[in-house]
């Protein structure tokens, strides 16, 4: 029996991990694969599963911790997925704040099933904007240790795919390539852009071969890493929305990334990925924030005014999880007045992640 293939898609909070494999999936889908998703969360009540099912994908998650330290869960996930949707080619998107893979994740894969499953080549995404303001310059955002995991990320790596090559001009996607490159001599660098779907042919073509992951495990200090984690303040609040008349929720959902942005900027606190999603009976608004500095990003827009609805947001930041609660609530209560709705069945986990232990780690 052929083995089904793994291909793994990391790289940090933001950058297009995602987007990339819905882009993956639907050239492979359209080459006449079957393929299934796996996803990874330390919480729940995740935008990207609900995103990737809404465009037809068939996709499981692993909730509440990282592949890491839920190998098992993350094994019996593969299982179902498997029974499920018989797929040939499974896309496995880490937790953004994740890294030492091969180690944790590919190599217990490899010892364990190496009779089912061919692991292709490790891919890491890397946001040009963020890479400029953590490694190329100084006027680094976040703390040392976050810029310590966002490098060791990309340092495993076999595929790096500098993404959004959309908002670069030529000259800046050749020096940035050359830049990684020189940094991560051991690695492939591809130039892509998952959202306008540029290079995705020749990404599948460099994770498809019979090659698989160079397997040398990260020399990674584990204190660091896991106190990077922790830096990172977690939420996710899901609310229904019961509007007197119907809203504009491409304005709302700009507004509310709007007020908390400034709210952590105030703070100095910069956003790794702050997510929000409002479905309606028939439409959905989908928009992203990468940092306190930038514009957001509608990554789909609701074409009319909507009714009754349901919102759920995703912050990921440099933040007490306290202080994302905070804001979270207050700014929703602010804008149900502005906007008049009655806010249903409010529900926030906000937390720092916790000390991590690989159940496996092979050197
Ligand atoms: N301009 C541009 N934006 C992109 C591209 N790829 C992704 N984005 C945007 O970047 C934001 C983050 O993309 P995601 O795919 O959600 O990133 P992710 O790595 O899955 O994020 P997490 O799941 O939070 O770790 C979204 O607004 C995307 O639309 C691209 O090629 N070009
Ligand atoms: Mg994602």
């Amino acid at each position: 029996m052929e083995k089904t293939r793994l291909m793994v898609v990391g790289g940090f909070l933001g950058a297009g991990k995602t987007t990339s494999i819905i882009a993956i999936a639907k050239e492979l889908i359209s080459s006449g694969k079957k393929i299934a998703i796996v996803t990874n969360d330390q919480g729940s009540k995740l935008i990207d599963s609900k995103y990737m099912a809404q465009q037809g994908l068939n996709v499981l998650e692993v909730a509440g911790g990282c592949f890491c330290g839920n190998f098992d869960a993350f094994t019996k996930k593969l299982a179902e997925v498997e029974e499920q949707f018989f797929p040939d080619i499974v896309l496995v998107e880490p937790v953004g704040s994740c890294a030492d893979l091969i180690a944790t994740v590919m190599k217990p894969l490899k010892k364990g099933y190496a009779g089912k499953f061919a692991l292709s080549p490790l891919s890491v995404v890397v946001d040009p904007k963020r890479l400029k303001r953590v490694i190329k310059d100084e006027n680094k955002l976040f703390k040392n240790d976050i810029n310590y995991l966002f490098e060791k990320q990309i340092n495993e790596a076999d595929v790096i795919a500098l993404n959004k090559i959309d908002t670069l001009t030529d000259k800046e996607i050749g020096e940035y390539t050359e830049f990684l490159k020189k940094k991560f001599p051991a690695a492939l660098v591809i130039a892509v852009s998952s959202f306008e779907k540029i290079g995705i042919e020749n990404w599948i073509e460099k994770i498809s071969s019979a090659c698989e992951f160079k397997g040398d495990s990260l020399d990674i200090k584990y204190d660091v890493y896991t106190t990077a984690e922790r830096h990172l303040g977690w939420l996710n609040t899901t609310a229904g929305i019961d509007p007197l008349t119907d809203i504009d929720a491409n304005e709302f959902v700009y507004e509310f990334a709007e007020i908390l942005k400034d709210n952590l900027k105030s703070k100095y606190m910069e956003i790794a990925h702050l997510k929000m999603y409002l479905v309606a009976s028939n439409d959905y608004v989908k928009l992203s924030a990468t940092s306190v500095y930038d514009e957001s990003n509608f990554d789909k827009k609701m074409a009319v005014n909507c009714g009754e609805s349901s919102l759920i947001i995703n912050i990921r930041a440099q933040s007490p999880a306290q202080y994302l609660k905070e804001i979270t609530e207050n700014t929703l209560k602010i804008l149900s007045e502005k906007y008049k709705f009655n806010l249903l069945e409010v529900q926030t986990e906000a937390f720092n992640p916790k000390y991590t232990v690989p159940l496996q780690r092979i050197d």
